[in-house]
């Protein structure tokens, strides 16, 4: 095992046992979300997925230790913390982990640590991709480089239009990571069940999704899968109020002139705060379903 990996009991326990076990990130939770619902949602997935017959693994890094596997007080410690805490991606492990601090997991880092831990399944609400106007800002998440070269299957919503989805789309072809659609054909965006975008493959069980992870790293492709989940009808928002929000925060963005790691937490909060808390709603019950069909799928493979 890794040194500077640290897997809590339960989490080991199920690992050792071969039962499944789903990968929850911190992000969401420091960056994500204001507190306190950012604590309660976390504690709420958690659930979600025991309900499921899973067991969760939230991660972080804490005290430059890789955690898989917190405490209901560090995920306290971490909502409370917020923004405060240090958003970590791929870049940001070594300096990080040598000088102890802590740090929230993004979709990139949570793929290290378990795949580190020997966890395959990783439930989200989005993923990063290509920002609008990357043609000249150059802006493409880590996220999608962690998706061509960690095994881990991600489970999110599709992505925000606060990213450029064709382009996204593009960028994952290129780097040969398999677009999923849980029972849908076209791209999910987060709030809305539909993008006007096709994923490559539909797929209607979580039996299928494990058989073709597996079949991956058995033909030794390795990298992840991406599998988008629409939210659930009964949460998705109505698309004209979501988008004028979203262009509205990406051009106060621009205005302000923010850029680089601060630019996806801005533009998550002004959203929230512009459509006050539908959004908010509309995160919280995608997270869920999200996790909910993680746990299935841990428990196919
Ligand atoms: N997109 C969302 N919600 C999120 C994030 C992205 O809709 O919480 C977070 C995730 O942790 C993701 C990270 O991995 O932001 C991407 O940041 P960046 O765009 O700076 O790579
Ligand atoms: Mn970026």
């Amino acid at each position: 095992m890794n040194k500077y990996l640290s897997v809590s009991a339960p989490v080991a326990e199920a690992l050792a046992k071969g039962k499944p076990v789903v990968a929850l990130e911190s992000t969401i939770i420091s960056h994500g979300m204001p507190y306190p619902q950012n604590v309660e949602t976390a504690l709420k997935v958690e659930a979600a997925i025991r309900e499921a017959g899973a067991v969760p693994a939230t991660v972080a890094v804490i005290g430059g230790k890789l955690k898989a596997g917190l405490t209901p007080e560090e995920i306290e410690y971490l909502g409370k913390k917020g923004t405060a805490v240090t958003k970590a991606s791929r870049r940001d492990l070594p300096v990080l982990v040598a000088r102890g601090e802590d740090g929230a997991t993004t979709v990139t880092t949570t793929m290290i640590i378990a795949a580190m831990a020997g966890i395959k399944v990783f439930a989200t609400g989005g993923i990063g991709g290509v920002h609008r106007g990357a043609e000249t800002t150059m802006d493409i998440s880590a996220d999608l480089e962690e998706l061509s070269r960690t095994p881990v299957m991600v489970i999110c919503a599709g992505a925000k239009s606060i990213l450029d989805l064709g382009l996204t789309l593009e960028y994952l072809e290129t780097k040969g990571v398999p677009v999923i659609g849980y029972g849908t054909e076209e791209l999910p965006a987060f709030y809305t069940r539909k993008s006007g975008f096709r994923v490559d493959y539909r797929v209607d069980t979580p039996e299928e999704l494990a058989s073709a992870f597996k079949v991956k790293q058995e033909m030794g492709l390795g990298g992840g899968m991406l599998v988008t989940n629409p939210i659930p009808e009964e949460y998705s928002m109505d698309k004209a109020v979501i988008d004028a929000a979203i262009d509205q925060a990406v051009e106060e963005c621009r205005l302000k002139g923010i850029r680089g790691k601060e630019t996806t937490p801005f533009l998550l909060a002004r959203i929230k705060d512009i459509t006050g808390g539908d959004s908010l709603e509309a995160n919280i019950a995608l997270v869920l379903n999200n996790a909910r069909l993680a746990a299935r799928v841990a428990a196919c493979m």
